[in-house]
């Protein structure tokens, strides 16, 4: 008797785990045949996989909505992560756009290291890989091309307006940098294009440089603590020393510093504020006297991107780097040429 329990049991165990086995291979080829499926069934559709480090920045959310214009124009089918400002989500992401075989893969690097190795999974898995807005210390086989600003001229731009609007100035320029996100190729540029002109004249000195993350919570509580430690209102000061020129690297940051002056009443009539992006808020910020020069950083990128994409998908090599066309404006403009700025 024991001895049949033992053998209806051994064969229950078996045909359950037939069963399971079964299922097993079942549910694979299903999910295989709807992924290949899908791709099979959208075959001509170009599928783009495209990891955005977050919407810290009204470029941010313009940079966002111009790939996904562009796509809708080209037919081209967006498989879109938003990092939330986190690297992990990125790689996380990549990952997945590996795991979904797209055809192309865009990102916006959040620093500038530590993406060997998934570019390297990308590269084993033949997908193309394009850089967005910001560039990476790697090895150069690992992507395609680069399209973005050229942020070094963006740097040297403010470096130039600034050294003109002193050219009279006999006494040292005490200069306050706000600078964006840590580790990122877009603050290494600004940062160097400016230092880089600046030091034709030794009168120009950087006093502090400060990072607010490309935030305007930031910017404000910059100034605020500015403020609120030098307890003067007859300008911005740091340590007891006067700011000549504010060098803030977005826009984001610099209207936050414009709060807190606001906010306390501060004067700063005298001080010279440099911006970068140009969004319309600081747009109007410059034609309202507030701002002396903000340098243009332009988010529109969707339209060459697709560009690239078609090129890389038709088996096209792309240029190693494509800088988007930029401008700059100026408290010396005539304001009504202007036209809106669309973020
Ligand atoms: O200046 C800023 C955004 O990477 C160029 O990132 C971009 C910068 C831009 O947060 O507003």
């Amino acid at each position: 008797m024991k001895a049949k329990i033992k053998k209806i049991r051994f064969l229950s165990i078996i045909i359950f785990l037939a069963a399971l086995i079964f299922l097993l291979i079942f549910i694979l080829t299903k999910n295989k045949n709807n992924t290949s499926h899908t791709k099979n069934e959208n075959s001509e559709k170009l599928i783009l996989g495209f990891s955005q480090i977050g919407s810290e920045s009204a470029w941010r959310t313009r940079n966002t909505q111009s790939i996904f214009e562009a796509a809708a124009e080209n037919d081209i089918q967006i498989i879109f992560d938003d990092a939330q400002q986190k690297q992990e989500n990125q790689l996380k992401a990549i990952r997945s756009f590996i795991v979904y075989q797209v055809d192309v893969i865009a990102f916006v690097p959040i620093v500038e290291d530590g993406w060997d190795n998934v570019l390297t999974e990308a590269k084993e898995a033949g997908i193309p890989v394009i850089l967005v807005d910001r560039q990476i210390n790697a090895d150069p086989s690992l992507y395609a091309g680069f399209l973005g600003e050229d942020g070094l001229e963006e740097g040297r731009r403010a470096a130039r307006f600034l050294l003109n609007k002193c050219r009279n100035r006999t006494g040292t320029v005490s200069i306050y940098e706000m600078s964006g996100t840590e580790n990122s190729s877009v603050v290494r540029d600004r940062a160097k294009g400016f230092r880089e002109v600046i030091s034709a004249d030794p009168k120009f000195q950087i006093i502090h440089s400060e990072d607010g993350d490309f935030l305007r919570s930031r910017g404000k509580e910059i100034a605020e603590n500015l403020i609120t430690s030098s307890r003067r209102k007859d300008g911005l000061y740091f340590e007891g020393q006067k700011i000549d020129a504010v060098y803030s690297h977005n826009d984001s940051m610099t209207l936050g510093m414009l709060d807190s002056i606001e906010n306390y009443n501060v004067y700063t009539g005298n001080t010279i504020i440099i911006s970068v992006d140009a969004e319309q808020k600081s747009i109007d910020a410059l034609q309202a006297g507030k701002l002396n020069c903000v340098v243009e950083c332009n988010p529109n990128l969707g339209p060459k991107l697709m560009e690239l994409v078609k090129d890389i998908a038709e088996g096209k090599t792309i240029p190693r780097v494509t800088y988007n066309s930029e401008t700059m404006f100026t408290e010396n403009d005539d304001f009504s040429t202007y036209e809106p700025r669309g973020y």
